[in-house]
């Protein structure tokens, strides 16, 4: 699962301003592949029943397999006519403003390097892996192609008025976390769980979880772990609430969550549409 630590710095010889460096696919070594066909195989063996249609479609048109990591501009090459979006390589976390950025470009920054196989379900900047397998089917679908870009853009313009914090969390609990409640089940979109492992199966399955309606304000009144499993889930009826929320004017809003209120990921407030009632033994485990 990625950890995002936002405001991180790099810096690296050879790297434009941007921070974009060339993905250098022929550096990968066999170890490299041979981590990514782990992780691709044992992922694309669990999602069906978990991943939600869109992102099975998106994954199904891409050219990406087990047998090595894709090459950015073969994707770009199926990706950018699709949507306008392409995948940009970059050393890993970049500075939330570079990030904003690319987003409101249709450039979406991924990690050109992959985890080691000692570390196959943790580690702490996003990576090829998460990027790319996580971030990229779902850039396939016009709904989710214009709402990144449009966060892009909001982000720009939160960071300026000082509500990037509360603008966040709606990407956490959308793009990285996000649910969608299909005619078939509970099914999840969001990027940091369809590329984990044991994220996949806990947000879509675990009795442990809240898995509660999407509502904008509240989601961007909600803190979340970075550190481990969520505690609450936010769930969408459709992919398509995605533009009508983008579609909203933050400015009421932004001013209401000038009174500070915020909270704790696991609780249910009056007023939630609460799909499940999370037990939160998982959380409770010493
Ligand atoms: N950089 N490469 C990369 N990937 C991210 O997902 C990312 C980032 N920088 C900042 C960031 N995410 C978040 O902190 C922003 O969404 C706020
Ligand atoms: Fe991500």
């Amino acid at each position: 699962m990625p950890r995002y630590a936002a405001g991180g710095t790099l810096s690296g010889v050879g790297m434009a301003d941007d921070y974009t460096i060339p993905q250098h696919w022929d550096h990968y070594t066999a170890q490299d592949h041979a981590v990514w066909k782990t992780l691709f195989e044992r992922q694309t063996a669990l999602l069906p029943g978990l991943a939600c249609a869109e992102f099975v479609e998106g994954m199904r048109q891409l050219p990406m397999a087990a047998d090595r990591i894709p090459n950015f501009d073969e994707l770009n090459a199926t990706l950018k006519p699709t949507t306008g979006w392409q995948v940009v390589a970059v050393p890993g976390l970049v500075p939330d403003e570079v990030f904003f950025e690319h987003l409101a470009n249709r450039r979406f920054p991924s990690g050109n390097f992959i985890r080691g196989a000692h570390q196959l379900d943790y580690l702490e900047e996003p990576d090829v892996f998460h990027d790319v397998f996580g971030h990229v089917p779902m850039l396939m679908h016009p709904v989710m192609a214009d709402f990144i870009q449009l966060y892009g853009e909001a982000g720009l313009r939160a960071q300026r008025i000082g509500k990037l914090t509360e603008l966040a969390r709606v990407y956490w609990y959308t793009v990285e976390f996000g649910l969608l409640q299909e005619a078939q089940g509970m099914r999840l979109y969001g990027a940091g769980i369809a590329s984990s492992f044991t994220e996949s199966v806990f947000s879509v399955q675990s009795p442990s979880p809240n898995r509660i309606a999407f509502d904008l304000e509240r989601v961007m009144r909600t803190n979340y772990r970075i550190d481990d499993f969520q505690e609450s889930y936010f769930v969408l009826n459709s992919l398509d609430d995605l533009l009508e929320l983008a579609r909203i004017d933050f400015d009421p809003i932004y001013a209401r969550l000038n009174d500070g209120v915020s909270h704790p990921p696991r609780r249910i407030l009056e007023g939630d549409v609460v799909l499940h009632n999370g037990t939160h033994a998982y959380s409770q485990q010493p």
